[in-house]
């Protein structure tokens, strides 16, 4: 019997302390919508969609092979769009966290994965379906990005749960 397929994406993981501050800040707010779980707050690098489990391995190598800088994230701008989604970006991208996407984006486009047309907007989901935003707040969360990771998304009865299947140093 066949395997059913794996919901994957790489993302950078958020450290659990400065996870757990963020959704404190959030709750703080009182917002309407779904809050996204501390321990699932990410940033999504690249989107896989469902994927047979016999790509894994070929996905982990790939993976092994992107090099990239680790580099200071600091999230301090928060983002509603349209869509419901309230979320924290970075008001000055770093050039690390580009090349990161670009580097992993060209190797799984080389392998033949089909991957999100629209330009990279790296952020933080906060909450879904988030119908008003708050009023002026400024976040302000940091962390030394050091890994960038491979998760599947997995459905629990409490909602949907990302679990890392492998993680990849950046240089230091
Ligand atoms: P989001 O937070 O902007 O919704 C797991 O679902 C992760 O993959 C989330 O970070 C989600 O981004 C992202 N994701 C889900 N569907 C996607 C798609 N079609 N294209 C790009 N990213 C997607």
């Amino acid at each position: 019997m066949s395997t059913p397929p794996l919901r994957l994406f790489f993302a950078l993981p958020c450290p659990a302390e400065t996870a757990r501050a963020m959704a404190d800040w959030r709750d703080g707010l009182e917002l309407s919508g779904r809050p996204v779980a501390a321990e699932n707050l990410h940033i999504t690098l690249a989107f896989l969609g469902a994927q047979p489990r016999g790509r894994l391995d070929e996905l982990k190598t790939l993976a092994a092979g992107v090099t990239g800088d680790s580099f200071e994230l600091r999230l301090d701008s928060l983002g509603h769009w349209r869509n419901g989604l309230l979320h924290l970006v970075p008001s000055q991208t770093p050039e690390a966290l580009l090349a990161l996407e670009q580097a992993l984006r060209e190797r799984l486009l080389h392998a033949g994965f089909a991957l999100e047309t629209r330009p990279f907007r790296p952020h933080l989901t906060l909450v879904r379906h988030c119908t008003k935003a708050p009023g002026a707040t400024q976040p302000d969360f940091a962390w030394r990005v050091g890994e960038f990771a491979l998760f599947v998304s997995e459905h629990a009865a409490s909602g949907s749960r990302y679990k890392a299947l492998g993680r990849w140093p950046l240089r230091a």
